[in-house]
């Protein structure tokens, strides 16, 4: 690595020392490149991987088979995955902890990273073929793959295609969010030198799971050709209409709420429990470390939308905005 300032902590997902030789040999013939870092990332079939990321995900597509009824979540990083899997979980599980929600509930006690793990970066990450027997059925899994990646492994199912819910955040939050992540993550403060060499990253799409634009079309397109297995949500909405994008959620899962429900604050309660407020404060996302080895704190954070505005200057701002709006021409996905 050719890193100017050694990160102190370096995740799994990031890392080289979990690759088959077979991988080994593909990744030679990879076109590759370096992230803001100087980590090397690999573009397999349209995506950037760094190689434990990759060999991971190949297994995913090599061994993971969803049940019947299972629900896949999805996102890039930074684009709302911690508050996705809190409201899911929430949502689907609402009967179980109707009863004593202050002392009993999951998201009270563990990370939402926890309550739905990832495929690549934790499941097989630490295994090629991990017993997912364990877990009851149905299931909340969690993927950053692309949903035409994703598809590859989901389709050999014998099962019916699993539900699949996806958000997105405008680039400009999702790239603040993901600087101060990095320097949460890694334990250090990076130099300005650092963030417009991640934001030169972000601009050439040379990021994980990147570019930007081609994994929020993979979904936009999945969600307009298959509605009834694939939504899409996007941050700003559920911070705007909250009320109504819950809703939406528990639709699309086959379990709306009832009239009884929503007159009893059914969907408020679940807001609340989720809110970054709430969740931010809990002894275990302060103090904590989820399974995958990172402290539970660096998810949380401002959760504001426009912060992009304290760190992005108008020139910035402007190449964002030209590059995703080209990128996404002709699509009918936009953003404002
Ligand atoms: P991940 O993909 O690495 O899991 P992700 O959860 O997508 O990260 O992104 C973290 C962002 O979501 C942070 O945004 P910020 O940096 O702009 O503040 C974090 O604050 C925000 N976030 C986390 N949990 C919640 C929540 N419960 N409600 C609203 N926003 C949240």
């Amino acid at each position: 690595m050719e890193a100017s300032q050694e990160p102190q902590h370096l995740p799994n997902y990031m890392k080289d020392d979990n690759v088959s030789q077979e991988t080994k040999k593909l990744i030679s013939s990879l076109p590759s490149d370096k992230d803001f870092m100087g980590y090397n990332l690999y573009n397999y079939k349209g995506c950037w991987y760094y190689p434990n990321t990759l060999q991971a995900v190949l297994d995913v597509q090599d061994h993971f088979r969803p049940r019947e009824n299972d629900i896949i979540l999805a996102s890039l990083p930074k684009g709302g995955t911690t508050w996705l899997k809190s409201l899911v979980f929430a949502v689907l599980h609402r009967e179980k902890y109707r009863e004593n929600p202050q002392t009993t509930h999951p998201l009270l006690s563990q990370n939402p990273h926890d309550l739905v793990p990832f495929l690549e970066i934790e499941l097989y990450t630490s295994s090629q073929t991990p017993d997912l027997t364990k877990f009851p059925s149905p299931m909340i899994f969690s993927t950053h793959m692309h949903l035409n990646t994703l598809r590859e492994a989901t389709t050999k199912s014998s099962s019916s295609p699993c539900k699949v819910v996806y958000v997105c955040r405008g680039l400009k939050d999702t790239f603040v969010s993901g600087w101060h992540y990095k320097n949460k993550l890694h334990r250090t403060e990076m130099d300005q030198a650092s963030f417009e060499l991640m934001f030169d990253a972000y601009c050439r799409g040379v990021t994980l799971y990147g570019p930007y634009w081609e994994h929020m079309l993979s979904y936009w397109k999945g969600s307009l050709e298959d509605k009834e297995n694939v939504l899409f949500m996007r941050y700003e909405e559920i911070v705007e209409e909250p009320f109504l994008q819950v809703k939406r959620l528990a639709g699309f899962l086959n379990c709306p709420f009832t009239k009884e429900e929503e007159e009893g604050g059914s969907v408020e309660k679940i807001l609340e429990l989720c809110s970054l407020r709430n969740l931010s404060n809990l002894e275990t996302n302060k103090n904590g470390t989820t399974r995958i080895g990172i402290d539970s704190n660096v998810f949380f954070r401002k959760g504001e939308v426009g912060d992009w505005k304290n760190h992005l200057t108008p020139q910035m701002a402007k190449r964002f905005d030209d590059i995703v709006e080209s990128k996404l021409q002709g699509s009918g996905l936009t953003f404002q």
